[in-house]
């Protein structure tokens, strides 16, 4: 049966909610800060190859046809009944941060499986193929730059720049994608998808507060991460006048407290500033700091007021190195600008969670997606849920329950196969009614 409507159709909340679960235990290990069970699935570990050989299994099981990229970007695809037409793609990643809960990432990845295997249990064809894919080191927590496999595959970075770069260790992604065999042969940048379609956990409280079903996402903030090595001169703390110190530790404390006032001032709008990584040499109690590595994560919805804050910060750190002898070099690792969804893909996230009977907000992404990279190669939008807990994220504590998992995952059907059945002309032609509409 092709392109049927699929409106009375749901996926299977518990077969979702298992599948989160059993792919949860996999780089699993307990959390002395929270007590709690949590997930540590770095991207190319052992843990993440697991994760990949589950979801690969599940998958195959599906049905679906399995190609990886140069990357190891992963893309399982769903034959349609016009299988040459460019397919609908569903994903996301299932590396995790170090310090995980089940759902980030996980719930595309997972959610676009069980919107498979619904479609496949009603025996709906839809018209376009579909595809499931999962995105290498999305987190960058591991690389250093946050979604490497989708924006290698988007083209926004070279795959030759992307597999030298190196973890804390000095291991390169090539080297990793080669141990585990995930070189694959699908060239990058690859053939844009017709549209793309991501659901993910909000991973803030904007949602839970607002008391709103589903998140339709316009678009995703500005990131900019920066690697600070801060050089100063080892000293022993008793013996050293102020005068003759090089104290790295304070012109960490100095940058950190600079990007508080810098936030707090209101002068770059929406800004948010972390320092979230800080290693400091030798880190004894009677020895001034040699040496800060430290990590400022930058976040700003507006793309002018983000470069005003890193001149601003370039301009803070030649003052930090007059004024306390240190010197500071500092290393770009991750950059990306703003992204708007394209208002069609918005209505279509809109509609289809009214249809549901779902209430929604529009909302800002204020994490990094995969979908931003894809939104440069192909229609993309964004399908958002709300967590417990003012929604912490990259936690343990996160969570979001069994059945907003699934409303989520229900409206990602319902617009995939909307999409899926647009006939062989372009979504803008299509959805701006100069097309034929099924
Ligand atoms: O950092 C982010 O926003 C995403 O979780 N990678
Ligand atoms: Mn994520
Ligand atoms: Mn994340």
């Amino acid at each position: 049966m092709t392109h049927p409507t699929v409106s009375h159709i749901r996926i299977d909340q518990d077969r979702l909610w298992s599948s989160l679960q059993d792919l949860g235990e996999l780089g699993a290990y307990d959390d002395g800060e929270t007590g709690l069970r949590g997930v540590r699935r770095l991207a190319l570990t052992d843990e993440d190859i697991q994760g990949r050989q589950l979801v690969l299994g599940w998958m195959e099981n599906a049905g679906l046809t399995i190609r990886i990229d140069q990357m190891g970007n992963i893309y399982a695809r769903r034959a349609g009944g016009s299988d040459s037409l460019p397919p609908v793609m569903m994903g996301s990643h299932i590396d995790s941060v170090g310090t995980a809960g089940k759902f980030d990432g996980c719930l595309g990845v997972l959610g676009g499986l069980e919107v498979i295997r619904t479609l496949n249990e009603n025996d709906v064809v839809t018209l376009r193929p579909l595809e499931l894919a999962i995105f290498t080191e999305e987190e960058g927590v591991r690389f250093g730059t946050d979604m490497l496999g989708s924006a290698v595959a988007a083209g926004r970075l070279l795959l030759e720049q992307a597999l030298e770069i190196q973890d804390r260790d000095g291991t390169s992604v090539r080297t990793e994608l080669e141990r585990h065999g995930l070189i694959g042969d699908v060239q990058v940048p690859i053939t844009p998808p017709y549209a793309y379609l991501e659901c993910h956990i909000e991973q803030g409280p904007i949602l839970a507060a607002a008391t709103r079903q589903i998140g339709v996402v316009q678009g995703i903030q500005a990131i900019t991460w920066k690697e600070l090595h801060i050089t100063g001169r080892a000293a022993h703390a008793g013996a050293t006048p102020q005068t003759l110190r090089r104290n790295a530790g304070l012109a960490a404390a100095m940058i950190t407290v600079q990007l508080n006032e810098m936030v707090e001032s209101g002068r770059y709008g929406q800004m948010l500033a972390t320092v979230g990584r800080h290693d400091s040499y030798p880190n004894l109690i009677n020895i001034v700091p040699a040496k800060v590595l430290m990590t400022v994560d930058m976040r700003n919805p507006d793309g002018d007021s983000m470069r005003l804050m890193e001149s601003h910060l370039d301009r803070y750190l030649a003052e930090v190195e007059r004024a306390t002898g240190v010197s500071i070099a500092s290393r770009t690792t991750a950059k990306t600008p703003p992204v708007a969804f394209p208002i069609r893909m918005r209505e279509l996230v809109a509609k289809t969670a009214t249809n549901l009977g779902f209430s929604y907000m529009e909302i800002t992404s204020g994490a990094g997606h995969d979908a931003g990279e894809i939104a440069s190669i192909s229609p993309a939008g964004m399908v958002f849920i709300p967590g417990l807990y003012d929604g912490i994220s990259h936690n343990p504590r996160e969570y979001s329950t069994p059945e907003a998992c699934a409303d989520g995952i229900n409206v990602l059907l319902q617009a995939v196969v909307e999409l899926a059945n647009h006939p062989a002309v372009s979504l803008e032609a299509h959805t701006s009614g100069s097309a034929l509409v099924l």
